[in-house]
């Protein structure tokens, strides 16, 4: 459906049927999967990341409406982050600041098994589990990053500002101080070197 202007979103209201098994939208305006390739330098073991270039991996998918970017009004979505790993660290997504600091998320899991990374720009760090039934709060100017540590896909309706934004910018130069990786067949939460 094309959406003339900005007046046009806010006359519409919209219901949407979420497959929540999946994640999937019913007519989703948009849905985007998230290659390895887009992001295989975020991982610590870029020689494990680089072989498995072949295969390039879909990491996550995301499907969203097209909602009114505007403060006021707000965006929601569905994330899957799938299940794997990239040498020893769990699949993740990019992970990103809002563009705008002062918004928040919420992060509502319906399936699947992990963490909701979290940091500011001033180093404070955190990690809350995921898991199906978990409502997460990513406070404002918290970074957030999903990481699957399980072996089905990680679901979550997320709903933030319509103004937000994003900024994959200092993460992508930076990256988390934290990392999730298995070891001894667990998660564990270390030090990015
Ligand atoms: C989520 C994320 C989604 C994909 O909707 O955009 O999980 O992660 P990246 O955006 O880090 O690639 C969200 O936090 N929106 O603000
Ligand atoms: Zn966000």
């Amino acid at each position: 459906m094309m959406i003339a202007s900005t007046k046009e979103y806010l006359q519409t209201p919209c219901g949407v049927k979420i497959d929540m098994r999946t994640g999937e939208l019913d007519d989703p305006d948009n849905a985007y999967d998230r290659l390895l390739s887009q992001m295989y330098t975020m991982y610590e073991d870029r020689v494990a990341a680089e072989k498995m270039l072949a295969d390039n991996p879909v990491i996550y998918r995301v499907y969203e409406k097209k909602l009114p970017e505007l403060s006021g009004e707000l965006q929601w979505c569905m994330s899957v982050t799938m299940p794997g790993k990239v040498g020893r660290e769990y699949y993740m997504t990019k992970g990103h600041f809002h563009a705008v600091r002062d918004t928040a998320e919420v992060y509502l899991c319906v399936g699947g098994e992990g963490y909701m990374l979290m940091e500011t720009e001033d180093g404070q760090v955190d990690a809350k589990r995921m898991e199906s039934n978990i409502c997460v709060y990513v406070p404002a100017g918290w970074a957030h990053r999903s990481v699957n540590t399980g072996n089905d896909p990680l679901i979550s309706f997320c709903v933030y500002p319509g103004h937000a934004g994003h900024d994959y910018g200092s993460i992508e130069t930076a990256g988390f101080r934290k990392r999730i990786v298995e070891i001894d067949g667990k998660p564990v939460i270390i030090d990015r070197e």
